[in-house]
């Protein structure tokens, strides 16, 4: 008997219109993008093949599958991906595709198995995806070459990164190496999960990155505004008059802050290279407003078990985003991290984890309506901007508008984004 060895086949092409490759060959830097861009199913299929299919996504956290056999699943396009410990505690990711005949094999969003079993004709698989026993073959059967595809994953510091693509983006190492010193003091390895929000939003993904880059926006966040300062993305020197009184402030935290990292040995340097790399990120440790310890009505620690071995809860926020499809605020009390996956060209999931101290008792140390109030509010804000604007895109009156200076990460995420479908294209002209 012989059997094929596997490989990896790409997402459904089909011939990309001459309009779309037009558009996204000459888009205008500095303003929004073109409406095809947040509407079209066209693009949708193709931002899951040049985006999601071949860069590294931020899939979910160690604590989500702290035991093994807990196991997750993912859903990107056509694509569903169970991450899942193996007995030896390491994460595998693994195509939920059964090598028999394909059928899906874990159809829960979460769950915990000993083995995975395919329910169609009971094929078994490992955790690790090798193929255990396969029911009535002949005796020569050879499950070898059987096992489920797997899917590059990578743990960093507690946090769980995918690509779906052969050969992963390498740079993703560099990122790796300059994040895990600003990460590892909060040990996430040892966080449990408190809370995980799914909200749909109706708009596309790019909106609601967009929408994350910025806080322009911000005073449609009374909650976050509270710990949040309202300068961020400002150029200090363009500073509106009215924010000076923050700016102030914000000097005055942040040389606390650095005074605190210098005594606790925390890296806090902003480091930020958002357009060019394939796995493109910004971090920075950054003061937080008002007690300056945790997003709360007056900036004090929600949880009173701190993370990792701190004792000090005024260490500010630390503030991670990467491209394509996640940020993070990290504080010395909680961490919360935000995952984007398109799910069409209107309608986008966002999923929040809310991760305390694994020995942090709900109730005692925390609670856990305060811990998730800031972000479950500005999640809800952040869903009705995205809407409006998914609405007004839509509109045949749309024209792309100017972005401000305090909304360059806007445009460099537009212009990550622009650089990635312009690669796509030139690496397959007129296909997608
Ligand atoms: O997630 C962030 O880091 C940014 C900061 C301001 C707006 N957005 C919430
Ligand atoms: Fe999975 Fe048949 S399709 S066992």
């Amino acid at each position: 008997m012989t059997t094929t060895p596997s490989r990896t086949r790409r997402a459904p092409r089909k011939p990309l219109s001459p309009e779309l490759a037009g558009l996204i060959v000459d888009r205008v830097a500095g303003r929004s993008l073109q409406a095809p861009f947040y509407t079209s199913p066209e693009v949708f299929d193709l931002d899951i093949v040049e985006v999601f299919a071949k860069h590294w996504l931020f899939a979910a956290t160690d604590a989500e599958i702290p035991e093994p056999g807990d196991y997750v699943t993912l859903e990107i396009g056509p694509y569903s991906v169970i991450l899942v410990r193996d007995d030896d505690e390491r994460v595998s990711a693994l195509h939920n595709v059964c090598r028999h005949r394909g059928a899906r094999i874990l159809n829960d969003a979460c769950g915990s198995v000993g083995n995975l079993v395919c329910g169609y004709h009971h094929w078994t698989y490992s955790t690790d995806g090798s193929l255990l026993h396969a029911d009535s073959q002949p005796a020569d059967f050879d499950r070898s070459p059987l096992g489920l595809r797997k899917v590059a994953v990578r743990s960093v510091a507690g946090l769980l990164f995918i690509c779906l693509a052969d050969e992963p983006p390498a740079d993703f190492d560099d990122m790796a190496t300059r994040i895990t010193p600003y990460l590892e003091p909060h040990a996430l390895t040892r966080t449990k999960v408190a809370a995980q929000e799914d909200l749909i939003e109706a708009g596309n993904w790019k909106l609601v990155m967009e929408n994350n880059r910025e806080c322009y926006h911000c005073d449609g966040h009374p909650e976050l505004s509270c710990s949040l300062f309202p300068t961020y993305g400002y150029d200090p020197a363009q500073l509106p008059a009215r924010l000076l009184p923050a700016h102030e402030r914000y000097l005055r935290a942040e040389a606390d802050l650095h005074r605190a990292c210098a005594e606790h040995g925390l890296p806090f340097e902003e480091f930020e290279d958002l357009v060019q790399p394939l796995t493109a990120y910004r971090i920075q440790r950054e003061p937080l407003d008002g007690a300056g310890e945790s997003f709360t009505p007056d900036g004090s620690a929600v949880s009173r078990r701190l993370l990792g071995d701190f004792t000090e809860p005024k260490l500010g926020r630390l503030s991670m985003h990467l491209q394509p499809n996640a940020w993070f605020h990290v504080l010395s009390d909680h961490a919360v991290t935000f995952s984007v996956i398109p799910l069409a060209a209107d309608r986008t999931l966002v999923r929040t984890t809310w991760l305390v101290h694994e020995d942090a008792v709900e109730g005692q140390d925390y609670d856990l309506e305060e811990l998730k109030r800031v972000w479950h509010q500005t999640n809800k804000q952040d869903g009705t901007f995205v809407e409006r604007a998914q609405l007004g895109v839509s509109s045949p009156a749309y024209e792309p508008g100017p972005y401000a200076p305090n909304e360059y990460q806007v445009e460099a995420f537009c212009s990550w984004y622009a650089n990635r479908l312009r690669a796509g294209i030139a690496a397959d002209p007129g296909v997608i």
